[in-house]
């Protein structure tokens, strides 16, 4: 089934100040399913590749260096139409933009450390989905 699936990571800034509870209770309640889950540090490398689609842009240094700054929580969420709820569910980029009551309006610091990823396409989410979790780490 296409458009059920998205990747999310809720970032270093939102895990060190122990958010990771609260930001999950959130998106349970919204009707996404979990159906993968880790709670992971990326390499510089790996930043480096999760992020490549970013390598022209100035905030690339800075965004590889804070993705791997600490722990991570990486989930594959499933619902119907998950990309775009699930890109509503989060808020803006800049946490300063974000609607009341999104995730990075509540927990989002700034533009850079703005608490949690989502996928922005269809396409990303599959292959974001499958570099962070192998097929026997996902549970339908
Ligand atoms: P989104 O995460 O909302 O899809 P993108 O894809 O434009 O936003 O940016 C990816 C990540 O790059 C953001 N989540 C944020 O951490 C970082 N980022 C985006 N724009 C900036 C910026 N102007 N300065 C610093 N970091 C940025």
């Amino acid at each position: 089934m296409s458009g059920t699936r998205t990747l999310t990571m809720i970032k270093p800034d939102a895990v060190a100040a122990g958010h990771i509870g609260a930001i999950l209770h959130q998106i349970n309640e919204a009707g996404f399913k979990i159906v993968a889950m880790k709670y992971t540090k990326l390499s510089k490398e790996k930043a480096g590749e999760f992020y490549e689609v970013h390598k022209e842009r100035p905030f690339y240094g800075e965004l590889v260096d804070f993705m791997s700054s600490g722990p991570i929580v990486a989930a594959i969420l499933e619902k119907s139409n998950a990309v775009e709820d699930f890109r509503k569910l989060i808020g803006a980029t800049n946490p300063a933009d974000a609607a009341p009551g999104t995730i990075r309006a509540k927990f989002a610091k700034n533009i850079g450390e703005n608490a949690i990823h989502g996928s922005d396409s269809d396409e990303n989410a599959m292959i974001e989905g499958s570099f962070h979790f192998g097929g026997v780490e996902i549970f339908k």
